[in-house]
């Protein structure tokens, strides 16, 4: 086979992975619907449709994996019914590769399907791609550790989405295999909006206020109390908003918090959104201030729709925001800091646009066009890899 019929090779993908609103399960979906649109077969294959994959999309199925109640369990075994699904979809939908995202439990899932399916002959190698917190957080913890460094060295292939997340799994794990970095993209159409959404923020903003914007599934590494700590600081020295999207555990604490202060008209709960674009092209400023993150989507998908970014300096936060240029960055817990940084672009139009600017440009470097066919490669050197062996 020659390598323009290599690099046009259409593949039987199945992609593991959560579908939630969260980044890894973002990148997962938009991923096989980008490769869907280039003519590959993708079989999404997860407990529940993933939150991106909305309407019909070509070449595009969608696996539930309902694993079975039994009175004995406690709790049904989701590892072993996903690996029967995985099992059925490589068999039935002749897959020529797993692409699973997050290591727990998609790692060691697909090690073991890989080894039912070679006792039928069948060899449909594991791409693993780690995302965060199954390296820094969850896998760091002795109850994960094991089956994570297992799972790791057993992948046929292994990729991190930041620099960062390669540096800190080579160095908490004792890693047999290369790790690839390839990192996140720009979800495509996230800014579509960016030209007719000047009404939706007078919703917010009937004065005119700027708007500041934050993002995450409200655990508490991402210390969104942090993020109400700036917006009390900025709102006593310019007119602002704050918009807070998603949802979890540290929402309500810091709900009845708002609700104490008397702050509910200008600190708005939106809950989770799919469509986070709309809210991204009425807001100034996002702000993140994780104390720990392995790339941080929100940032790219608020640069993308040339919304500068306030943030910590953690992580592989510096691999996306540029400080000085696409926004600004502090030490975990500096609200003061960055409530300056907030005041110096709000009050600078000139500034802000630039940033803004500079931004949208950043984020061009990571769009769907320019990561996808990174991922297309991998996949043909794993393939080919296998067939030399
Ligand atoms: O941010 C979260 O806690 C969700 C988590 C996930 O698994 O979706 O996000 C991780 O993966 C995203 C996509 O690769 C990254 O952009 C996030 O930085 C990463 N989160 C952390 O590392 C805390």
């Amino acid at each position: 086979m020659n390598i323009d019929d290599v690099n046009n090779r259409k593949l039987n993908i199945g992609i593991v992975c959560y579908p939630t609103f969260g980044g890894s399960g973002v990148i997962a979906t938009e991923l096989g619907i980008g490769l869907a649109n280039r003519g590959h077969q993708i079989h999404f294959i997860t407990y529940d449709r993933p939150a991106r994959l909305t309407g019909i999309v070509h070449n595009v199925r969608y696996h539930e994996v309902k694993p079975t109640a039994y009175p004995l369990f406690d709790y049904s075994p989701y590892d072993s019914a996903l690996v029967s699904k995985m099992v059925d979809t490589a068999k039935y939908e002749k897959l020529d590769l797993f692409h699973v995202h997050y290591a727990i439990p998609h790692a060691t899932a697909g090690y073991l399907a890989h080894q039912i399916l070679k006792t039928d002959g069948l060899d449909v190698p594991v791409i693993t791609t780690l995302h965060g917190t199954d390296i820094t957080l969850v896998g760091n913890d002795p109850s994960f550790f094991h089956v994570v460094e297992f799972g790791i060295n057993q992948s046929a292939g292994v990729t991190t989405v930041s620099q960062f997340l390669k540096d800190k799994t080579l160095e908490t794990f004792k890693v047999t295999n290369p790790i690839e970095v390839i990192h996140n993209f720009v979800p495509p159409h996230i800014c579509n909006l960016v030209s007719s959404c000047g009404d939706e923020k007078r919703v917010f903003a009937p004065n005119n206020e700027k708007i500041l914007v934050h993002i995450s599934n409200f655990r508490k590494l991402k210390r969104v109390r942090d993020v109400v700590a700036v917006f009390e600081k900025v709102r006593k020295k310019a007119p602002v908003k704050l918009l807070l999207i998603g949802d979890g555990p540290d929402r309500d604490p810091l709900e009845n918090y708002c609700r104490q202060q008397g702050l509910c008209n200008e600190i708005f709960f939106l809950g989770k959104m799919a469509d986070i674009g709309q809210i991204l092209c009425i807001s100034d400023l996002m702000l993140l201030t994780s104390e720990t993150e392995s790339f941080g989507l929100v940032l790219l998908e608020a640069m993308a729709c040339g919304t500068p970014v306030i943030t910590t300096d953690v992580g592989g936060i510096p691999e996306v925001n540029i400080h000085g240029k696409t926004g600004f960055m502090a030490s975990v817990g500096a609200v003061d800091k960055m409530a300056e940084y907030c005041i110096e672009l709000l009050e600078d139009d000139k500034k802000m646009e630039q940033f803004s600017l500079q931004a949208a440009q950043q984020a061009q470097r990571f769009t769907l066009d320019k990561i996808l066919p990174k991922y297309e490669a991998f996949y043909e050197r794993i393939l080919s890899k296998r067939k030399r062996e």
